[in-house]
C-alpha cells in the first residue's frame, strides 16, 4: 500500500514489572519487528527493586533494536531508584520525567513529552507517605500543559507518554471506585487541549487496549493485558 512504506513503526509496552512478567517480556522482544521507536511506560521493576533494572536493560540490548528508547518511570519505579536507573540505562533508554525531548526519526521530527502522570485522586499509601501529593499532581498538571505547548510548536508529530492513565475511557474493566487512583479526567482535558497524535500508557492491567478522544488515539500498552509488544503505525 503505498503511504504505508513511510509511516513510523511505533513499538510500545509497559508494566513488565521485573521479574513478574520477564518471560512475556523476553518473548514479546523476539516476536517483535525492528522499530523506528521505543516507548515504555513505566513500571520496568516491581515494586522498586533497584536489581531489576539490570536484566530489562540487558534484554533491551540482546534484541539490537537500534532505534531510540524512551521511557516514563511508573509508580513501581520508586523516586528512590530513580537515579540508579537513568545510570543504568544512559547508553540505553532515555528516561522523560516531566521532560519533553524531539527526535528526528525517518525525516519527522517527533516530539514525546514524558511523565509518571497524574491521579485525580492519590492513592490511600500516596496519600499517607507523601507530603503535598495532591500539590505534586496540581503542579505535574501545569507542567504537562506547557509541554505540551511548547511541543506543538515544534513539530506536528507529538506523543504524550504516561504511566497512568491520561484517561478513563481505557480503564473500563478495572473496578469503578479505582479509577481515579489509576488516571485522571484532568489529563484527558489536556488532550482535547492539545490534540497529541498519540497518547501511550501503561497502569492499567485489566483495561481496555485502546480508545479514541475526539482525534487522539489513546493506546495502554500493559504488558500484561496484552501479551505483546504493541505495535502503532500512526504517525
Ligand atoms: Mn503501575
Amino acid at each position: 500500500m503505498k503511504g504505508e512504506k513511510t509511516r513510523l513503526r511505533i513499538a510500545a509496552t509497559s508494566d513488565i514489572h521485573w521479574p513478574q512478567y520477564q518471560g512475556l517480556f523476553i518473548k514479546a522482544l523476539r516476536q517483535l519487528p525492528k522499530p523506528d521507536l521505543l516507548l515504555l511506560a513505566g513500571d520496568l521493576v516491581n515494586r522498586g527493586n533497584p536489581h531489576s533494572i539490570t536484566p530489562v536493560i540487558e534484554k533491551l540490548k540482546e534484541a539490537k533494536l537500534e532505534c531510540p528508547i524512551l521511557a516514563c518511570f511508573g509508580n513501581d519505579d520508586y523516586d528512590s531508584i530513580k537515579d540508579t536507573m537513568r545510570t543504568q540505562g544512559q547508553d540505553t533508554i532515555q528516561f522523560l520525567d516531566d521532560e519533553l525531548v524531539t527526535l528526528p526519526i525517518q525525516g519527522k521530527q517527533v516530539s514525546i513529552v514524558g511523565s509518571r502522570g497524574v491521579l485525580d485522586q492519590p492513592t490511600f499509601w500516596q496519600s499517607r507517605n507523601i507530603k503535598e501529593i495532591k500539590e505534586v499532581y496540581t503542579k505535574r498538571l501545569d507542567v504537562l500543559d506547557s509541554l505540551l505547548e511548547k511541543a506543538k510548536a515544534l513539530s506536528r508529530y507529538l506523543i504524550l507518554l504516561t504511566h497512568y492513565t491520561p484517561t478513563f475511557m481505557t480503564l473500563k474493566g478495572e473496578t469503578k471506585r479505582s479509577h481515579a487512583q489509576m488516571g485522571s479526567r484532568r489529563v484527558e482535558e489536556l488532550l482535547k487541549k492539545h490534540s497529541p497524535m498519540l497518547a501511550v500508557h501503561g497502569h492499567a492491567h485489566n483495561g481496555l487496549p485502546k480508545a479514541k478522544l475526539n482525534k487522539v488515539r489513546i493506546y495502554n500498552v500493559a504488558l500484561p493485558l496484552n501479551r505483546r509488544i504493541v505495535v502503532i503505525n500512526r504517525l
